[in-house]
C-alpha cells in the first residue's frame, strides 16, 4: 500500500512543491483546500491532478477531524499559515488564530483520530506530523548563524504565532510521544513565489521594467539580510524529517547571507539592467520591528538527514528573473498563472 500523506498550504508554494516531490516518492497525496470558491482551487486541480482534495480550514477543528478520517494519512505536513510577515500586525488576532492556534487544531485531530490520551501513548500505526516552523522565531538573532539551540526572540505577530505552534508541536511530543517535528527553515523561494515576499516582487519588477511595462519598483528596507534558498531543495528536507527514525526538529537554510541589496543588483544585473535607475526606496514600506540579519547553521540536518541544498543565490535569482520575463512576454497573469508549474 501506497504511503498516504495529508498537506495543509496546498494552494501556498511549499504546498506545491511537496506534493510533487510526495508523488515522486510513489505517496498518495491529499491536499487540505479552504473556501466556498476558493480561486486557487482550480489551479492546484488542473495542475496537480494526482492530488486529493478534502475541505477543511485551519480556523475549524471539526473540518481537520473530518480530514484526518477521510484521508487515513501516514504524514501530515502544516504548512498552512498567514505567512505573510507585514500582514501579521494589520490582523495579528487572525495570524494568531491560524499561524499559531491551527497547529494545535491539527494536532488535535491527530490526537482525536489515533485514539491517544493522557494516560494511553501513541499507537503502533502512528501518524507523523511536521510542523513549518520558521527562521522567524529567531527574529532579533541572539548569536549568528542561528542553529536549533538558539533563543527565540521573535519581532512580528507572526513571528510569535509560528514559536506558539513550535513550542506545542515540541510539547505534543513529549506529552503524547507522538512522532511531531518542526523544521525550522529559513527563507526559501521559487517562480511560484507569491509577489508580496521580495524576492518574487523584485523578479517580477525587473521584467516588468525590462519589458517596458514599467519604469519603477518601490521597496523598503534594502539592509536586511535574509539566508535565501530553492524552495524545491527545502521540501526534501521536510520529506527527510519524517522518515528519520527519532522525531527530532532541524534548521534548514543554505549558510549563506544577502541583503535586500545585494538581491536587487543581482536580479537586475541577471536583466541587464542598473538597478540604481529604478529603484525607489519608500519608508511606508518599512516594518514596524524588523528582523535584520538572519543565517542558517544547518549542520545537523547535513549530517544527521544528509541534506544539502543545490540551488546557488545567485541562480535563484536568475531562475525567478527569467521565469518572470517569460511569464509576462507570454501576457500571462502573475496572480493567476505560474510559468514553472507542470
Ligand atoms: P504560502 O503563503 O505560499 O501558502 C500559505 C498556505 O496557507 C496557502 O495554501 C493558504 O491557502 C493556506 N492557508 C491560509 N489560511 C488558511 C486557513 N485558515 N486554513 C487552511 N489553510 C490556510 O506559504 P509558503 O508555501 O511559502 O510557506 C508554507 C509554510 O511554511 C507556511 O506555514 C509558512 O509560514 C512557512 N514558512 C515559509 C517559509 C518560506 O520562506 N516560504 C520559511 C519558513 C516557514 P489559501 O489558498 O486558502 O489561502
Ligand atoms: P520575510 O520575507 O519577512 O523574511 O518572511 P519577505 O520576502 O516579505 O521580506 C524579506 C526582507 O525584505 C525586506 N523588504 C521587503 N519585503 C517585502 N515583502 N516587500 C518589500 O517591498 C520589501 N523591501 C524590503 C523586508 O523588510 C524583510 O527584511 C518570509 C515568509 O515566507 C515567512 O512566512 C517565513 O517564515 C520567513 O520568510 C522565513
Amino acid at each position: 500500500m501506497a504511503r498516504r500523506a495529508l498537506i495543509t498550504g496546498i494552494t501556498g508554494q511549499d504546498g506545491s512543491y511537496l506534493a510533487e516531490h510526495l508523488l515522486r516518492e510513489g505517496y498518495e497525496v491529499w491536499g487540505l483546500v479552504r473556501g466556498q470558491a476558493n480561486p486557487r482551487v482550480p489551479r492546484v486541480r488542473r495542475l496537480l491532478q494526482d492530488v486529493r482534495l478534502v475541505r477543511g480550514d485551519l480556523l475549524d477543528q471539526g473540518s481537520l477531524i473530518s480530514a484526518v478520517e477521510k484521508a487515513q494519512p501516514d504524514e501530515v505536513y502544516n504548512l498552512g499559515a498567514i505567512s505573510f510577515v507585514p500582514m501579521s500586525w494589520e490582523q495579528a488576532e487572525l495570524t494568531g488564530e491560524v499561524t499559531g492556534m491551527g497547529v494545535l487544531r491539527v494536532l488535535e485531530a491527530i490526537r482525536v483520530c489515533s485514539g491517544i490520551t493522557a494516560s494511553r501513548g501513541s499507537s503502533a500505526r502512528q501518524i507523523r506530523f511536521y510542523q513549518a516552523s520558521s527562521s522567524e522565531m529567531f527574529g532579533q538573532v541572539r548569536e549568528t548563524p542561528q542553529t536549533e539551540r538558539t533563543p527565540f526572540h521573535p519581532r512580528s505577530p507572526y513571528g510569535v504565532a509560528k514559536a506558539y505552534g513550535h513550542f506545542l508541536t515540541q510539547n505534543y511530543r513529549e506529552s503524547y510521544g507522538m512522532f511531531a517535528v518542526s523544521g525550522i527553515l529559513f527563507n526559501h523561494e521559487s517562480p511560484r513565489r507569491g509577489a508580496e515576499f521580495v524576492t518574487r516582487k523584485v523578479s517580477l519588477g525587473v521584467a516588468r521594467i525590462k519589458l517596458g511595462m514599467a519604469s519603477e519598483l518601490r521597496l523598503g528596507n534594502l539592509e536586511a539580510r535574509r539566508d535565501w534558498g530553492f524552495a524545491g531543495d527545502f521540501v526534501r528536507a521536510m520529506h527527510l524529517m519524517l522518515s528519520a527514525a527519532e522525531p527530532e526538529d532541524y534548521v534548514i537554510g543554505t549558510g549563506r547571507t544577502h541583503s535586500v541589496r545585494e538581491l536587487v543588483e543581482a536580479a537586475f544585473g541577471a536583466a541587464g539592467l542598473d538597478w540604481e535607475r529604478h529603484v525607489v526606496c519608500d519608508s511606508s514600506l518599512h516594518r514596524p520591528a524588523e528582523v535584520d540579519l538572519l543565517c542558517a547553521d544547518p549542520k545537523k540536518a547535513r549530517t544527521q538527514l544528509g541534506w544539502e541544498p543545490t540551488v546557488s543565490f545567485e541562480d535563484l535569482v536568475a531562475m525567478m528573473v527569467e521565469a518572470d520575463l517569460r511569464l509576462l512576454a507570454d501576457g500571462r497573469d502573475p496572480e493567476q498563472d505560474n510559468p514553472s508549474w507542470p
